[in-house]
């Protein structure tokens, strides 16, 4: 019985392993946009992974607002949400709060269900770059970052990235700092976010949602934080719109790829 428990997890994580070494979309980040854009991505077919580096994906969903785990969303939202069977209770006018904690859980069960590989507990350190376009992305084991030990990392080879990585755009910086390279941002380079600025901030995380570089997309706050725009806190809506944007773009990008 022991060998058995053993051999199962080993054969099975290894085959799902395999699979995700080649793959249409990676995306970097286990946060509510990437999440919801691993969703959609699965459910139209296309294979898809997303690398987290935590224990949880999640990212800042989780907390609510300082562990008060409640959140809010716009009426924009409202689709997605129950798409996802997320319960709502009205709060004020296009307002809605749901429960952190279930909203969160909702996505993690329905990316997974839909198809998307999540692989938690390992960072992407870099990416590809073939033709002066990315082309994948590279990974290692989140406690060996943490431990700063000195082990090379495995290649991911995907025709699109997606940075996910939140606030502090970590794909993008990456690209740039080790490129040289101008990305398709109002300064050519990641600007990093502004203060608390609600309204316009939901408006900004879906229009800065956009490819940046060839193969490269970001969404969330990392499409803010790259174009220099603001942050909002714990509304949701511009997240969950975000993700399910990046989806519809990417794609429309693989399709025409394939
Ligand atoms: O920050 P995060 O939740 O991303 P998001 O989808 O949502 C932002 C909101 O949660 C909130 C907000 C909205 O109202 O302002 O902050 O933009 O999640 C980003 C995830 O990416 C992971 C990180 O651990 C987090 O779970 N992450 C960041 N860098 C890496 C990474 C990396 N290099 N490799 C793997 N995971």
């Amino acid at each position: 019985m022991e060998y058995l428990v053993s051999k199962g997890i080993v054969d099975s994580y290894f085959e799902k392993f395999k699979k995700i070494l080649n793959v249409d979309v990676a995306i970097v980040g286990g946060g509510p946009s990437g999440l919801l854009a691993s969703y959609y991505l699965a459910k139209n077919g296309v294979n898809v992974v997303l690398f987290e580096r935590k224990l949880a994906p999640g990212g800042g969903m989780w907390g609510g607002a300082m562990m008060f785990n409640d959140i809010i969303v716009q009426h924009e939202a409202l689709p997605i949400v129950n798409e996802l069977g997320i319960n709502h209770k009205p709060y004020a006018e296009g307002l809605y709060v749901i429960d952190s904690l279930q909203a969160t859980s909702s996505l993690i069960y329905h990316a997974s269900k839909a198809g998307a590989t999540l692989m938690n507990c390992i960072s992407v350190e870099d990416v590809v770059i073939q033709d002066e376009k990315v082309n994948g992305v590279v990974i290692n084991w989140a406690p060996v970052h943490r431990e700063r030990m000195h082990v090379d990392p495995i290649i991911v080879t995907a025709k699109v990235v997606l940075d996910a990585t939140g606030h502090d755009c970590e794909v993008a910086r990456i690209l740039e700092r080790k490129n040289g390279i101008k990305l398709n941002t109002p300064t050519g380079s990641v600007i990093g976010e502004r203060s608390m600025s609600v309204y316009e901030a939901e408006k900004t995380t879906i229009e800065n949602t956009k490819e940046i570089y060839p193969g490269l997309f970001v969404s969330g706050m990392a499409a803010n934080g790259v174009s220099g725009s603001f942050r909002m806190g714990p509304i949701f809506g511009g997240m969950l719109l975000s993700g399910q944007k990046v989806a519809n773009t990417i794609l429309n990008a693989v399709n025409q790829t394939v």
